[in-house]
């Protein structure tokens, strides 16, 4: 098949999963091309068979705010047109689905159909969908898609109860490619780990973009109370809003020495590895793809049980799951796995089993192309 996928690609949890899936798609002898304001950062090094089109957009003094949405909407279009696109699938509803229906109509006069997906990742149907001012726009994105995903069972669920789509909605969960996030052997492991930590000292990691909802204030109350009880670093990777509230929080307490904010890294399966434990205090999350990296890397999460993580992580089994907002539990729990070699081993080995058997790329991305199949035919996509 030859498909065009967009998506945001700066940093962010649906430009990864797009990002991983375009490379997946190739890898299985499809034409992939990517359209989008710039270059999938993970994409960087990884982008053999992989077609690239930037969106240029102009700025006019007359646009206070440049058409960016048109701007997509056309380029996709054109690519369409020159590479013979079957499909479009697009990553985050606001405003990828609204530039690819007007990309999608634009065709119908060149007598050329171009069907287009939409992926529901979260916060496009539970912050922006929901700010009253995108809602019906949103909705009417889901409507006239050919075929919607969601990546939970949380998100189909959200996206029924506020929008009564009437397309209906395939839960296609988030994936890892188990190969490349992988646990490393024991000397490799020890190497990384001396960049960041003396001998014995422990290892926690957080990963996100940084958002207010990702609660990155308390990933470091937690190592706080950690590295209180027992030797260890927090490796800070990405970055964003809250990354200064969080280095100053780090300078309050203390432990500026003790954690490493990294920035941002187009090469985490290098990272994750590396690490004891990965938090992730969210306020909300979809899916939270991290801790999926992370437990493909054998390292299992402390999180908030909130949104579709129940979905992926089971209390007690392959990781641990906390009210939103309980540092204490959090730091406690962390605390208790990491002086309790054995427990700690079974739940890191709970986490790769987990990845390995329910997300792994190999078994989620012909989801994908099935549900490509079945878009393209026409069925079971009908609106209710
Ligand atoms: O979490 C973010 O702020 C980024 C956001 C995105 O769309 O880039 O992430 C959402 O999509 C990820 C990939 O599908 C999910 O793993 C995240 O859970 C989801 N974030 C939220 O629901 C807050």
């Amino acid at each position: 098949m030859k498909i065009g996928i967009t998506c945001y690609p700066t940093y962010g949890g649906s430009g990864v999963v797009a990002t991983e899936l375009g490379i997946e798609l190739a890898a299985a002898g499809h034409q992939v091309h990517f359209i989008a304001y710039s270059q999938p950062f993970r994409l960087r090094g990884r982008e053999q068979d992989i077609a690239f089109h930037e969106v240029p957009v102009s700025n006019y003094p007359l646009f206070e705010y440049p058409p960016y949405d048109l701007a997509l909407a056309t380029r996709m279009a054109e690519v369409a047109a020159y590479y013979e696109l079957d499909l479009l699938h697009v990553h985050y509803a606001i405003p990828h689905s609204i530039s690819a229906y007007l990309a999608r109509e634009m065709l119908v006069r060149q007598n050329r159909r171009l069907p287009f997906i939409t992926t529901l990742h979260g916060t496009d149907i539970t912050l922006v969908g929901l700010d009253h001012s995108y809602l019906p726009i949103t909705r009417f994105g889901i409507d006239e898609s050919d075929g919607v995903t969601a990546i939970s069972s949380y998100l189909k669920e959200k996206t029924l109860q506020e929008f009564h789509p009437e397309r209906p909605v395939e839960v296609i969960p988030n994936f890892v490619n188990c190969d490349v996030y992988t646990p490393l052997p024991d000397p490799e492991r020890e190497a990384g780990r001396a960049r960041y930590a003396e001998p014995g000292e422990k290892i926690l990691v957080h990963l996100s973009n940084f958002r207010p909802v990702k609660r990155t204030g308390d990933v470091v109350r937690i190592f706080s109370r950690v590295a209180g009880e027992l030797p260890a670093r927090l490796l800070m990777i990405g970055d964003g809003p809250d990354r200064s509230s969080a280095e100053w929080i780090a300078h309050r307490k203390g432990i500026q020495d003790r954690v490493h904010f990294l920035g941002k890294q187009s090469s985490v399966s290098e990272i994750l590895p590396l690490a004891d434990l990965l938090l992730m205090p969210s306020e909300l999350e979809s899916f939270g793809l991290a801790a999926l990296e992370a437990m493909a890397c054998r390292v299992p999460s402390i999180a908030t049980r909130v949104g579709g993580v129940p979905e992926l992580i089971e209390d007690q089994i392959n990781g641990r799951l906390f009210p939103v907002g309980d540092v204490d539990g959090m730091a406690g729990a962390a605390v208790e796995l990491l002086r309790d070699p054995e427990r700690y081993q079974a739940m890191a080995e709970a986490a790769r089993h987990t990845a390995q058997t329910r997300y792994c790329a190999s078994k989620i991305v012909p989801l994908y192309e099935r549900f490509y199949e079945r878009v393209l035919s026409g069925s079971a996509m009908a609106k209710g």
